[in-house]
């Protein structure tokens, strides 16, 4: 592909006057952008095609990976470095005159996710087609994303996130593969001859129009998977509709809440709308290449990113059973071999149920089935002399009129996992322990993974060269050889140069907020960082009275360190979530305070990043020294983000909870700090109903002026604004242990800080991070997720 700056600038110009009708020096940015991004599709359009070709005719078994969320951020400066053309691309414009860069400014981040799911399922994309595994992506084309995250005043304000405005070049548009979708209605049950049959009439369509993303992965250019994206139409004989009416409202904007279960209807509407829509196309495919449809589980593996797709169970079941005709019991069979299931959450809030009289009026036929499932089940169990009163209530799909899409999804599926040692522990056995019972074999464990070519390679090229100097290329296709850094450990030049590459990329991301939010940090600071979602679990409250303490100690005199802080938050609260709105405005509040305060002599700074998205977490990760990941032990599933620090060599300040546990296991207890309630005493408290909040707060008094700081006027804030705040701490007993786990906080941080001032006894921590962080690639996520679950024969 380009073999020389020639050709490519041949053909850019070839491109350009072809799209816009014009000189290629006339054009504006979006056109010169847009004609990059085609010619590049042109270029792997033959690769493309070849790949479905070849799984067509070699029979390949192929994944397919169902998702409500792909944030897959940015695609060209990944795919031009994948493709292994960034240099000639680079340079070929700047001879033509153009800036690279300010062609990716043009491009929006893909904001079809919230947060940790949506991202671990673009990573998994990255990882199937790096290891020429046939898996693809099945979503919705939203049309907003999330939402754009404006700071006004202190306040999150969300606005818009019209990421398809101008028009998304990576798409290709399939309309000749659309499918119809039908809801409302009812069915009627015809007996032929003793066979019943299932009639759905009177119901409405909804036309499910595929948009197709091709997935590059690094040098892997002869693979390149599909990532789906469905988007809602009205049907053909249906186009005087309004654009605005119910049925293309379907893909609408993404479900901003990724926390509490909502009884939305349309959010309901979206899952039936991607799970019957691709699998309606797997199933063509699938018959167009195979003769028999028992053989569907040897051919095809339907994986569930959480509950979200978890109609899948239903949806498949009536494919096989109304549109090919096979028996209940067989149709069971296929469904349950070709399902499987990862749960991300333990959170009650989180799992989803739907009323069952709700499913009953949108999804006539479905939920009928789902009916039969919970009814077959239930005699199942009962006639395995398995059944007492609790496992029956726990393990039900239907109870209280409510469909509980977790239990579907176990009972459906043939794999259920969790997403770390300890969560996939205390799913089986404290959540759903009577599922463990009744069928232990399908429990594992698959920990995350993040894709280390997209935020060390891509994100971090000053870190990656340095790599690369050191133990070669390999890394970037085996993750694992970063160990071979150990080696450097003792070497005082390389641990220069490695302090040297974090200064620059701090510096990149201080100008970066000035730029941006004309915030001055000082690049020599310690950047102590907490970007992620903002929850009452992940604890970003802890980190703040954290700060307000040290602010404290240094207004008192009592405290005085040469080393300076600048904190760094960035995260988006859900619309609906006024606690944690509550917190962003707390934070920059104390942001406001502290930035302006003469006497702190700039010891301290904090700074909230507007808008945190994918594009602004690859500045942020590699220019962070402390990685905060304090939520509440066994609340954080994983966490992935912890691996995205760690893989840029920043310092884990965290509790046992979620995958830090693994990363302390990999890098030793002196390479990281982990502190506070174990995930067992969490547990156990709540059992017993909580602990003593109060008594926390009456016995410590560093932490009791901090609280009471949130009430008392140290804040100029409109009255009583924190005081839910204040009240959930102690009315409401602290659910999440913030105050219990402050003190040994405060120690951990003040231990980083401590070590950070020892330059390079902390180079060498920050180097064993990056050695060890191998493991946790999501080619090894992948690859295990392939050889226990998928089973997909990957050898080329
Ligand atoms: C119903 C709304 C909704 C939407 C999304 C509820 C729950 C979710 C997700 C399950 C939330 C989520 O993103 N979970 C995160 O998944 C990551 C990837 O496995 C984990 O690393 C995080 O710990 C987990 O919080």
């Amino acid at each position: 592909m380009f073999k020389s700056q020639a050709i490519f600038q041949n053909a850019y110009k070839k491109k350009f006057s072809e799209i816009a009708g014009k000189k290629y020096e006339d054009g504006t940015a979006w056109e010169q952008y847009q004609t990059l991004v085609m010619l590049i599709m042109e270029q792997i359009k033959l690769n493309w095609n070849q790949t479905n070709c070849n799984n067509a005719v070699n029979k390949k078994k192929q994944v397919y990976y169902f998702s409500m969320e792909f944030l897959i951020g940015k695609l060209l400066p990944y795919y031009l470095t994948n493709l292994g053309i960034g240099e000639v691309v680079q340079k070929g414009l700047k001879v033509l005159g153009i800036d690279l860069d300010i062609l990716i400014d043009q491009e929006k981040d893909a904001g079809l996710g919230n947060g940790g799911l949506g991202r671990l399922a673009a990573c998994f994309l990255d990882s199937m087609a790096f290891m020429g595994i046939p898996g693809h992506g099945n979503g919705i084309r939203y049309q907003f994303g999330l939402f754009e995250q404006k700071i006004v005043n202190g306040f999150q304000v969300e606005a818009q996130e019209e990421w398809l405005k101008e028009g998304y070049p990576w798409e290709i548009k399939k309309p000749e593969k659309s499918v119809i979708i039908k809801y409302f209605g009812n069915v009627d049950t015809v007996n032929n001859n003793g066979k019943l049959t299932f009639i759905h009439e009177n119901y409405e369509s909804v036309l499910a129009v595929p948009y197709d993303v091709p997935i590059v992965s690094y040098d892997s250019n002869e693979n390149i998977n599909t990532l789906r994206l469905w988007c809602a139409e009205p049907p053909a004989d249906r186009q005087d509709y309004e654009p605005s009416c119910h049925q293309s409202a379907i893909s609408h904007v993404l479900y901003p809440d990724d926390f509490s279960q909502s009884g939305k209807q349309l959010r309901l509407e979206q899952e039936y709308f991607f799970v019957a829509a691709g699998l309606s196309s797997i199933i063509q495919h699938f018959k167009k290449h195979n003769n028999s449809i028992f053989d569907l589980p040897n051919k095809v593996a339907v994986h569930i990113n959480d509950t979200h797709p978890a109609l899948c169970v239903p949806e498949l079941m009536r494919i096989l059973i109304d549109e090919e005709g096979i028996d209940w019991e067989d149709a069971w069979d296929i469904t349950v071999n070709t399902i499987s299931y990862t749960n991300h959450t333990i959170m009650p809030e989180a799992l989803e149920k739907w009323q069952l009289h709700l499913v009953r009026y949108l999804l006539p036929r479905i939920s009928m089935i789902i009916e039969e499932i919970d009814k077959r089940f239930k005699q199942d169990i009962s006639s395995k002399n398995l059944a007492n009163s609790e496992l029956m209530r726990n393990t039900a799909i239907i109870w209280d009129d409510e469909i509980r899409m977790a239990n579907l999804a176990v009972i459906g599926s043939h794999s259920v996992n969790g997403v770390s040692k300890l969560h996939s522990e205390i799913l089986k056995n404290n959540v759903q322990p009577e599922f463990n019972t009744i069928y232990p074999h399908k429990y594992n464990n698959k920990t995350n993974g993040i894709s280390h070519r997209r935020f060390l390679m891509e994100a971090n090229p000053g870190l990656a060269e340095l790599i690369t100097q050191a133990i070669g290329e390999g890394w970037k296709k085996n993750s694992f050889e970063l160990n071979n850094l150990v080696a450097y450990k003792e070497d005082s030049s390389f641990l220069t140069r490695l302090s040297e590459v974090k200064f620059r990329n701090k510096c990149r991301l201080q100008e970066y907020l000035f730029k941006t939010q004309g915030i001055k940090i000082n690049p020599n600071a310690i950047f102590d960082v907490q970007v992620k979602r903002i929850h009452a679990y992940k604890r970003q409250l802890l980190n703040t009275l954290k700060i307000m303490d040290i602010y404290n100690l240094i207004k008192d005199h009592s405290h005085f360190t040469d080393v300076q802080h600048v904190f760094i938050f960035g995260g988006k609260a859900a619309p609906g979530y006024h606690y944690a709105k509550t917190i962003i405005k707390l934070i920059n509040a104390l942001a406001q305070k502290i930035n302006k305060d003469q006497d702190l002599n700039d010891q301290l700074k904090v700074v909230f990043v507007e808008n945190f998205n994918v594009s602004i977490a690859e500045l942020i990760y590699p220019a962070a020294d402390i990685s905060e990941q304090i939520s509440t032990a066994s609340r954080e599933a994983s966490g992935t983000g912890n691996m995205k620090f760690m893989f840029n060599g920043a310092v884990t300040l965290g509790t046992p909870d979620g995958a830090n546990v693994e990363i302390r296991n990999k890098v030793g207890d002196e390479n990281i700090e982990i502190f506070g309630l174990t995930s067992d005493e969490v547990i156990n408290y709540y059992r017993l109903g909580g602990y003593n909040a109060l008594n926390e707060y009456e016995n410590n008094p560093r932490l009791k002026i901090v609280i009471d700081q949130l009430v008392n006027g140290f804040f100029p804030d409109i009255e009583k604004e924190y005081q839910i705040i204040y009240n959930s701490l102690l009315e409401e007993n602290d659910q999440f242990f913030v105050l219990k786990d402050f003190n040994p906080y405060i120690e951990g941080f003040n231990k980083l800080s401590l070590h950070f001032k020892k330059t390079e006894s902390w180079q060498k921590t920050c180097l064993t991070n990056i050695a060890k962080a191998g493991y946790f690639s999501s080619d090894r996520s992948i690859k295990e997720y392939n050889q226990d679950i998928w089973r997909v024969d990957n050898t080329r």
